[in-house]
């Protein structure tokens, strides 16, 4: 039979690439896994638990809060909160960055930013949803508690970022700078196997992503350019195909794996668009550029973008580097 990696043995093997480190990034990386897991499972048996449906909450971004939404986060921060591999962590359900400033934590290297469970409007009708986190080395002086700073870095300062795709597996894709790599989850053991290795953005597709119920509210380039694919072009393959799930991390991962474009532009209803900089648009920047794709706010590489606010919104097109390219030639 042939062996299959698990991600634990991938982290450890990995670890050499960073020569400073002393094993707090795998130690990390090994607490998301674990977190993810526990959500799985929880996601698994939604339907009998009783955890569907609305907290009765809003987050801070005025959106209502899925039972789930509060359960996932609380899952990451727990998690997190009981290793000592970080000072800090920001999240799309908290409105403000947690501290963790007992002596073991304040003395940590790194802050994670989360979204703990995309597309969870989703959850209810049994569609995929996943988790977002990227991880920065934090700029504050290591043993004193974390601060606005650590959290506020251009998405170029990642060490690591990644998701998980609760799917038809569960599929954790992850990168530290030096490719792209996924392991799919197999519930009978309890283990993430690599089986997705360095995986490579298709240099075009023929599918786009985009919410088009928002067309009114588009600027006029993003209009041209959804007239554009839709224009008839045997060479090229227009039309192109519309796929848009309403989880970003599933069109992300479909186009990743079989070449797209997804858009989330500014709209007259969104100005600055609808997704996150920080914990959805960066991380998802990062892993696109280390598979050969591109990320832009349209004229911009999102991850030069300079933070100023946690939530910060940010209009995201991402995908296939041709596409991206082509798409911007509208703006
Ligand atoms: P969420 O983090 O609150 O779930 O919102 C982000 C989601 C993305 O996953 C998805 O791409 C987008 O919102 C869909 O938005 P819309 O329903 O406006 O098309
Ligand atoms: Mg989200």
């Amino acid at each position: 039979m042939e062996r299959h990696i698990t991600l634990g043995e991938f982290i450890i093997e990995n670890q050499k690439d960073f020569p400073y480190a002393k094993g707090e990034l795998s130690a990390l990386l090994s607490s998301i896994r674990l977190a993810g897991k526990v959500v799985n499972q929880q996601i698994n048996k939604a339907g009998l638990a009783e955890i569907l449906g609305k907290a009765g909450k809003e987050n801070v971004q005025g959106e209502s809060q899925a039972k789930l939404d509060v359960m996932a986060n609380d899952v990451f921060v727990d998690t997190l909160r009981n290793r000592g591999e970080i000072c800090g962590l920001a999240s799309e359900e908290l409105e403000d960055f947690l501290v963790f400033d007992d002596e073991i934590h304040k003395k940590a290297k790194y802050v994670v930013l989360i979204d703990p469970l995309d597309g969870s409007s989703n959850i209810d009708a049994n569609i995929t949803v996943g988790t977002i986190f990227s991880i920065y080395r934090r700029v504050s002086k290591e043993g004193s508690p974390a601060t606005l700073e650590d959290f506020l870095q251009p998405g170029t300062k990642q060490v690591a970022a990644g998701y998980l795709i609760y799917g038809t597996s569960t599929i954790l894709v992850y990168t530290t700078g030096k490719g792209v790599n996924g392991f799919t989850f197999d519930p009978g053991i309890g283990s993430f196997f690599l089986s997705h290795p360095a995986i490579i953005f298709p240099p075009k597709g023929i599918t786009y992503s985009i919410n088009e119920g928002n067309y009114v509210h588009f600027p006029d380039g993003i209009k041209k350019y959804i007239k554009w694919v839709q224009q008839f072009d045997e060479k090229e393959n227009r039309p192109f195909t519309s796929r848009y799930t309403g989880s970003l991390v599933a069109d992300f991962h479909r186009n990743m794996l079989f070449g797209g474009i997804f858009l989330y532009p500014e709209g007259t209803t969104a100005p600055k668009g609808k997704l996150r900089l920080l914990y959805e648009g960066n991380p998802m920047a990062f892993l696109a550029e280390q598979a050969g794709g591109k990320a832009t706010d349209g004229f911009n590489r999102i991850m030069e973008i300079e933070p100023e606010e946690l939530h910060q919104r940010v209009p995201f097109i991402c995908g296939s580097k041709e596409m991206v390219e082509k798409a911007e030639e509208f703006l």
